[in-house]
């Protein structure tokens, strides 16, 4: 019963969090109280490929609070549409750490994380929850260094890293050329072949 009503708060949240078009994607609106909380953030972004905003930040914060364990958390937000629409088209475990790379840590991945990562997911380990450990990255909480408050002050937006590109148009404004994996607001959304730069073509 338990895993069934997670399961349809899973799929309550996955329409919540379907992003409108335009909309912020930082909302700082949500208090943590200890170390596993700034995690649970960091595996949001992870996850999603996104800050928190309100709504859905405090959902998982909730549902942590109430003992769901991180990797349960893992599992249940990457039942969300986001992550599944991000890895549909993936079918080799090389593909996978790729992608996931490029979108939690901005970068493309160098050989021995990557060779480590493969291995890992050949040997079993599922994909939700090897973004589980690379979320505990320390070079993902340098990007995104959510500090633990009193419980009652709003956890501060990552403001140098939370730059968002709506569409190409945007990207072209702002850089006058397209963006690649390495840039601050790349996301899979905008580069759609994959291949680590997107917006290829001026829009304007
Ligand atoms: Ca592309």
């Amino acid at each position: 019963m338990k895993q069934f009503i997670a399961f349809i708060s899973a799929l309550t949240i996955a329409l919540l969090l379907t992003p409108a078009a335009g909309s912020a994607q930082t909302d700082p609106k949500v208090t943590i109280c200890e170390t596993a909380e700034a995690d649970l953030l960091r595996l949001y972004v992870a996850i999603f490929n996104r800050e928190h905003d309100a709504k859905g930040g405090q959902y998982w914060l909730d549902q942590y609070r109430s003992g769901l364990s991180m990797e349960d958390t893992a599992y249940w937000m990457s039942q969300g549409s986001e992550f599944q629409t991000a890895y549909k088209n993936i079918t080799t475990n090389t593909g996978y750490v790729e992608k996931f790379y490029r979108n939690i840590l901005g970068r493309e991945a160098e050989s021995s994380g990557k060779s480590y990562w493969i291995s890992e997911l050949d040997n079993g380990l599922e994909p939700h929850l090897a973004v589980r450990w690379i979320a505990q990255s320390p070079e993902l909480a340098a990007r995104y260094p959510y500090q633990v408050s009193d419980c009652t002050s709003p956890v501060q937006p990552v403001a140098s890293t939370s730059t968002y590109y709506e569409n190409c148009t945007a990207v072209w404004n702002s850089l006058g050329r397209p963006i690649k994996v390495s840039d601050l607001g790349y996301r899979e959304g905008l580069d759609r072949d994959g291949d680590g730069v997107g917006c290829e073509n001026d829009p304007r």
